[in-house]
């Protein structure tokens, strides 16, 4: 992508709006666009990131069995009746009546849309297993969004819904969930930590919040130190005995939402507890019966009796992480993108558009990169070379190629890598075989 034909409205000062590093730099690099309080527009730098988080929440997802489905945004009121949520929900859920004067909502969540697809669908044990998640908008009206995307009204959720016959066996899908997540965080650069949490309006007796930690983060959380030296688990099949020692490990260290912390409870040494905030990434529950007895969704047993079906529910902010993701890793000069969530592999300057030269080897090198299949965002405008360094780093491509008159004639361009820092001369070919290989 030429910057030239790019749409990137950057910022060079500071949006007085913003009181965290997340929202100033998504703002000053032209990611996002406010509509209104928590409502934002998603501009293309933005939504390639946005993108990026998606394909890998849902890789993750599709290898632990989840299937996806997509539910509209906009749900009837009366499946929230049966369920008993559409009063309880109160003033967060943003309410709609159509030209008929039918009552709908705009959904905070689906447990009710997801267990009526259930229920005229499934009628025995025997289609289960099954795991339905969608990728899709939420509305709650917030009383106070901040912080931009990370507590916006409109928002994006991944969310999953896992259907069992017995609470024993849908514990089964909590687990292969749980360990899922800790991988999905794992390759979005992030070190999440399963906490003990509070199942609030979703309700159930069985849940965990996932957590970044993070200065600026939402929530106080406690964790004995030891479990930051957790290793992901590796990708491979589990037994439902090993999907359990995977979670017994991670749940064997104390770690806790500020709700769910009682010192009384808490044996961990005090040299060993840490207090920490932390940002909200993940909310996993599992409720039982709680939807399904309520919207007779039952299922035949081996036994030819009707039970109601055992369900968890498995939520994961997409457009939240894209703010979690910047505020562990940014400096002064802007963000730093892990590799596999970047928008671009690559940003490559031409420091004197219009020199035949420069023009010249940057536009062959843009072409090789481009041929070779790596992501490239080519500043081929005639701005400053301060403005153009500014600006790379400002939104935070992993690596930088550099071409300037000088170095052309020792037949060199500058290769740098974001996150250190660290500068190289390597000939325009050498450049291409690391950033292709
Ligand atoms: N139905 C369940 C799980 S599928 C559910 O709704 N869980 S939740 O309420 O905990 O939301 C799941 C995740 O969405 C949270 O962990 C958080 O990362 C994200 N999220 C929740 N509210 C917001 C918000 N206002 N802005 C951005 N992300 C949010």
């Amino acid at each position: 992508m030429r910057l030239s034909r790019f749409f990137m409205p950057t910022l060079k000062e500071d949006p007085k709006e913003a009181q965290i590093a997340s929202h100033r730099l998504m703002l000053r690099a032209g990611m996002v666009q406010q509509s209104s309080a928590g409502i934002y527009s998603w501009l293309p730098l933005g939504l390639m990131v946005l993108k990026n988080i998606e394909k890998i929440v849902r890789e993750e997802q599709n290898k632990a069995g989840a299937l996806e489905i997509l539910m509209p945004t906009i749900q009837p009121a009366d499946l929230w009746r049966e369920s008993n949520r559409y009063d309880d929900y109160g003033k967060e859920m943003l309410r709609i009546t159509d030209r008929h004067n039918r009552e709908m909502l705009f959904g905070p969540t689906n447990e009710e849309q997801v267990t009526d697809i259930f229920r005229s669908n499934v009628k025995s044990y025997k289609d289960l297993p099954l795991n339905l998640y969608h990728i899709q908008w939420k509305f709650r009206d917030e009383v106070r969004p901040r912080f931009g995307i990370m507590r916006g009204r409109e928002f994006l959720m991944k969310d999953a819904y896992s259907f069992d016959l017995d609470p024993e066996k849908s514990k089964i899908a909590y687990n292969r969930m749980f360990v899922a997540y800790l991988k999905t965080y794992a390759r979005l650069g992030l070190q999440a930590i399963p906490l003990r949490a509070d199942t609030g309006p979703i309700g159930g007796d069985l849940s965990h919040e996932f957590i970044i930690l993070a200065d600026t983060g939402e929530s106080e959380v406690f964790y004995h130190k030891d479990i930051l030296n957790l290793e992901t688990p590796e990708e491979k099949e589990r037994t439902p005995e090993e999907l359990q020692a995977v979670v017994d490990e991670w749940t064997s260290y104390y770690a806790a939402a500020d709700e769910m912390h009682k010192p009384e409870e808490c044996t961990v040494a005090e040299g060993d507890l840490i207090t920490r905030r932390g940002i909200e990434v993940g909310h996993i529950f599992h409720f039982g019966d709680k939807y399904s007895k309520a919207m007779g969704a039952n299922v035949t047993g081996p036994d030819g009796k009707d039970v109601p079906v055992s369900m968890g529910s498995y939520g994961i902010g997409v457009s939240r992480l894209v703010g979690g993701i910047i505020e562990s890793s940014h400096d002064e000069n802007g963000i730093i993108w892990p590799e596999e969530i970047s928008p671009f592999k690559v940003g490559l300057i031409n420091l004197k558009s219009g020199d035949d030269a420069c023009d010249t080897a940057c536009d062959d090198l843009y072409a090789k990169l481009q041929n070779a299949g790596v992501d490239v965002l080519y500043d081929d405008t005639s701005d400053r070379a301060g403005g153009k360094f500014a600006k790379m780093d400002l939104i935070g491509l992993p690596w930088q190629v550099t071409i300037g008159p000088r170095g052309l004639k020792s037949g060199v361009v500058e290769f740098k890598n974001r996150a250190t820092g660290v500068k190289e001369e390597l000939s325009p070919e050498d450049a291409l075989k690391r950033l292709a290989g």
